[in-house]
C-alpha cells in the first residue's frame, strides 16, 4: 500500500503506562492522585509532566495535545514549553487561547453546555446521571468553575472540539492476528526472530492519521459495547449493511469479543483535541485471534469516521493517532511479538 502509516521514527515515547493484568475483564482500580504522586495502585501512571521530574519532550505525555494549529482551525495554541507544561510550575504570565468549536457551542447531545449557562451544573469527579464524568487518573482539580487537565498545560482553554468539560471517555479495540505465509505458517521477523503481529488499522478522515478504530462512549454506555460497536462501524461498516447482514456481522463479532482479552490501558490519551479543560481519556482492549479464523470470516470495510482500514504489521516503525502507537507496544510486548530490530530499544520497552 502507498499509504504512509509506516515513519522513520516511533513517536516519542510520551506516555509511560504498564499493562493491566492479564485477566478478561478490567480491574477498574485505576486512582491517580493528582500532580506529583503519579502512581497507581494498578500499575498505570501517567508520567513525567504530571510528576516533579519531567525536563524533557521525550519523556512528555502531552506533546501532540500542544500542536498546533488546533484539529479543525487555525487556532494556533499559546506556546507552553516542555518544562512548564506542570501544573505545579509556577507561571504567571501563562495566557491560554480560549477555543471551543462552533460545532461543540451548537449543542449537539454528545456535548455540554457552556458553563456559564445557569441551568447546567455538572458533577465534575462523579457519576453525572448517565454520563461518566470520572476520570480513570484519579481526581481532578476544578479551577474557576472548569476542570483542570490533569497532564497539565495545553496552551489552550476551552473545549476545542470535545464535547464534555474533563474527561471525554473513548474505547480503543485492538484486534490482533499473527502474520502467516501463504501455506498458514507464522512469520518470524528475520532480525529479531520474533512473530509478527498484525492489528487493524483504520484511516481517520478527520485527520488522515492511521488509528486503532476506537471511538466515545456513548452516555449509559458499557466499555465492552463501546469496543464492538466502534470496531463494527469503523472497521465493518456495520451502519450501511441490511438488516440480515447486520444480524450476521453481529453474531461474527459476538464470537470476536467474547474470547479472551487483555485490557492494556486505562487513563489519559495524547490526543490532539485536548485542552487545559477537556482531554481524552480510553480503554484500550486487546482481542487476539489466535488461529487467524475467526478475522478470516470478516471482511473489513471502511466505514463511519474511517476513510481506509487495513491489517497492518506492528513493529516500532507505525506512527498513528494521539497515544497509538505506545498502546500498540505494549500489545506486541504483552504477545511476546516483533517490535523493534533495535535490541536495546526492545529492552529499554520492557522497561515502562
Ligand atoms: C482517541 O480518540 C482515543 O484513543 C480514540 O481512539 C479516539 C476517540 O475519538 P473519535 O475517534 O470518536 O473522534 O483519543
Amino acid at each position: 500500500m502507498a499509504e504512509r502509516i509506516l515513519g522513520k521514527t516511533l513517536a516519542t515515547v510520551s506516555l509511560s503506562v504498564a499493562l493491566a493484568s492479564v485477566t478478561v475483564k478490567s480491574s477498574g482500580c485505576c486512582s491517580i492522585p493528582e500532580c506529583r504522586n503519579a502512581f497507581s495502585s494498578c500499575g498505570f501512571h501517567l508520567s513525567s509532566n504530571i510528576m516533579s521530574t519531567s525536563n524533557g519532550a521525550k519523556e512528555n505525555s502531552h506533546n501532540k495535545a500542544r500542536t498546533s494549529p488546533y484539529p479543525g482551525s487555525k487556532v494556533q495554541r499559546s506556546q507552553v514549553p516542555n518544562e512548564k507544561v506542570g501544573w505545579f510550575v509556577e507561571w504567571q504570565d501563562y495566557n491560554p487561547v480560549e477555543y471551543t468549536a462552533v460545532s461543540v457551542l451548537a449543542g449537539p447531545k454528545w456535548a455540554d453546555p457552556q458553563i456559564s449557562e445557569s441551568n447546567f451544573s455538572p458533577k465534575f469527579n462523579e457519576k453525572d446521571g448517565h454520563v461518566e464524568r470520572k476520570s480513570q487518573n484519579g481526581l481532578y482539580e476544578i479551577e474557576n468553575g472548569r476542570p483542570r487537565n490533569p497532564a497539565g498545560r495545553t496552551g489552550l482553554v476551552g473545549r476545542g472540539l470535545l464535547g464534555r468539560w474533563g474527561p471525554n471517555h473513548a474505547a480503543d479495540p485492538i484486534i490482533t492476528r499473527w502474520k502467516r505465509d501463504s501455506s498458514g505458517n507464522k512469520i518470524t521477523h528475520p532480525i529479531s526472530g520474533k512473530n509478527i503481529l498484525q492489528f487493524v488499522a483504520i484511516k481517520r478522515k478527520d485527520c488522515g492519521e492511521w488509528a486503532i478504530p476506537g471511538g466515545m462512549v456513548d452516555p449509559g454506555e458499557k466499555i465492552s459495547a463501546t469496543l464492538k460497536r466502534e470496531f463494527g462501524e469503523e472497521a465493518l461498516n456495520s451502519l450501511q449493511k441490511s438488516g440480515a447482514e447486520k444480524r450476521e456481522l453481529e453474531e461474527q463479532l459476538h464470537k470476536l469479543f467474547s474470547q479472551e482479552h487483555l485490557v492494556i490501558y486505562k487513563g489519559y490519551v495524547d490526543d490532539p483535541r485536548n485542552t487545559d479543560n477537556a482531554w481524552m481519556e480510553t480503554e484500550a482492549v486487546n482481542y487476539h485471534d489466535e488461529t487467524g479464523e475467526v478475522m478470516d470470516d470478516l471482511t473489513l470495510e471502511a466505514g463511519d469516521d474511517a476513510g481506509k482500514v487495513k491489517w497492518v504489521d506492528i513493529s516500532d516503525q507505525l506512527q498513528l493517532y494521539a497515544s497509538h502507537s505506545q498502546f500498540i507496544k505494549l500489545v506486541a510486548e504483552k504477545r511476546d511479538a516483533h517490535w523493534s530490530e533495535d535490541s536495546e530499544t526492545e529492552t529499554e520497552c520492557h522497561g515502562l
